[in-house]
């Protein structure tokens, strides 16, 4: 089956959601205390998030994989990648599965987050100007996504930096999306991100997000894509 979909491998993301235990997929453990984003993401946002939403993402590819909707024997990613050949049921909560996980690894408290690589933050400048230049250009393209969706920072086909959105659960790794590529961070625009400590106010949280982004993950895996 994995050979006969022709899967690649676009990224070798090491977190745990990625393999089925006993057959199912879990629920990954926050890397950090409920707590420990404030105040740009609240306690109680993480614990919806992670608790109720996520779960959830888990619950339902399971239940799609057990009806049948999906082969049992595929990692995470690879059903990602095939998105596009299974059920909406199976693309919305794997996708939301990936995606969640990726984005809790993406994330640190304020005081331990990590730094831009030399190499990260001359490819940033060198293709949006400056670090401020591609943090406005990433919020604005977070605050245009029209509905649910997110915003990502790729290395695309050519090796080169892009930030590119996508609706729902969608995600750069899947055949559906409009634009391929290896995301290197990304930031939920689903109002249950967001809307308990900033109700409609979607820029102001892109804008606060950028305090608990840790860039010492995010510049392994600029030098993790380049490599591959
Ligand atoms: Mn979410």
């Amino acid at each position: 089956m994995r050979q006969a979909l022709a899967i690649a491998t676009l990224s070798t993301l090491p977190f745990a959601a990625l393999a089925q235990t006993e057959g199912e997929f879990t629920l990954p453990d926050l890397p950090f205390a409920t707590d420990a984003l404030e105040p740009a993401i609240s306690a109680e946002t993480m614990e919806l998030h992670h608790g109720r939403h996520h779960q959830a993402y888990v619950d339902n590819l399971n239940e799609a994989i057990a009806d049948g909707e999906a082969p049992s024997d595929l990692s995470l990613e690879e059903l990602v990648a095939a998105a596009g050949t299974f059920t909406d049921k199976v693309r919305n909560n794997a996708g939301g599965h990936w995606n969640h996980s990726f984005f809790w690894e993406s994330m640190a408290a304020p005081d331990e987050v990590g730094e831009r690589s030399p190499e990260l933050a001359e490819a940033l400048e060198a293709v949006f100007g400056s670090a401020d230049d591609f943090a406005t250009a990433f919020q604005e393209a977070g605050a245009g996504q029209f509905g649910s969706g997110w915003v990502w920072l790729i290395v695309n086909d050519q090796d080169q930096l892009q930030i590119t959105t996508t609706p729902n659960q969608d995600n750069p790794l899947m055949d559906v999306a409009e634009v391929n590529g290896t995301p290197l961070l990304g930031n939920d625009v689903w109002e249950h991100a967001y809307y308990l400590t900033y109700n409609n106010r979607r820029g102001d949280y892109l804008k606060a997000w950028w305090d608990v982004v840790d860039w010492g993950v995010v510049s392994e895996r600029y030098a993790a894509a380049l490599a591959d």
